[in-house]
């Protein structure tokens, strides 16, 4: 059987976590050849959600640092230590449909990675605000534009991996840059991806991301990942 690590960022995410961890299709996974570790990356919550995580007897790591994308720099090596061979990541707040990974994953045996499209999916009218919908759009032209390669949805938070694209990816994202970067360093060192439609929903508890910063912050990440191939240390 291959090993499957379904990778959680959360920070004060108790109700969203518990929603998704409800809804994570074992026994389709089982049935499509893969077992199943659940990896919750904890930014050091305080609202109860370690307790969600241990109730459903899922592995809980506290992330080193703090922000998203170093819980998911640090999730990555902690899923190359427990011999993962594929990566499914997800927000945990009640967004993203748990039951579409296995859409996600069926697109792995033609690309090293998958990215669930919410800008071509089926978005519920109240998922996102109408700033944040034109935002992702821009930001979704603007990296195309940057790079020569369509990405149709490049702040998306559902992905599937296959070992070797996470071996290859370049990263040093701390925030919600994370996702842009991962499409940068994809582009730079030739890992093979696809979209997968995917639907989204409006989220379970408070939002994490501040708009308009995080929107600037990604836009610079692009352009500096555009103009230097590895990351800045
Ligand atoms: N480990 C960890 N997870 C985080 C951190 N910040 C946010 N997250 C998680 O990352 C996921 C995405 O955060 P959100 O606040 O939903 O951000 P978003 O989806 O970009 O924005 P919304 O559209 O407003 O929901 C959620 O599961 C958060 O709990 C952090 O600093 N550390
Ligand atoms: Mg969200």
């Amino acid at each position: 059987m291959q090993h499957l690590v379904v990778m959680l960022p959360v920070l004060n995410e108790a109700l969203g976590l518990a929603w998704v961890l409800e809804r994570i299709p074992h026994k389709r996974l089982e049935t499509m050849g893969y077992r199943t570790t659940v990896l919750v990356m904890d930014g050091h919550s305080t609202d109860g959600t370690e307790q969600v995580a241990e109730e459903y007897g899922v592995l809980l790591v506290d992330q080193e640092d703090i922000g998203k994308g170093s819980a998911i720099r640090h999730g990555f090596r902690e899923a190359l230590r427990l011999e993962a061979d594929a990566v499914v990541m997800l927000d945990a707040d009640g967004t993203y449909a748990p039951q579409e990974m296995t859409r996600l994953l069926n697109g792995l045996e033609a690309n090293s990675v998958v990215i669930g499209d919410r800008l071509n999916g089926r978005m519920a009218p109240d998922a996102m605000t109408r700033l944040n919908f034109i935002g992702n759009h821009l930001l979704t032209w603007v990296a195309t534009a940057l790079f020569g390669t369509t990405t149709s949805d490049v702040c998306s938070g559902y992905w599937a991996f296959r070992k070797e694209a996470i071996h290859a990816l370049q990263l040093n994202s701390r925030s919600f840059e994370i996702e842009a970067e991962m499409f940068a360093s994809m582009v730079h060192q030739r890992v093979p991806f696809g979209f997968e439609p995917i639907s989204y929903g409006p989220r379970i508890g408070e939002a994490k991301l501040g708009s308009t910063a995080d929107g600037w912050q990604i836009l610079r990440k692009l352009i500096t990942r555009r103009i230097f191939p590895e990351p800045l240390m």
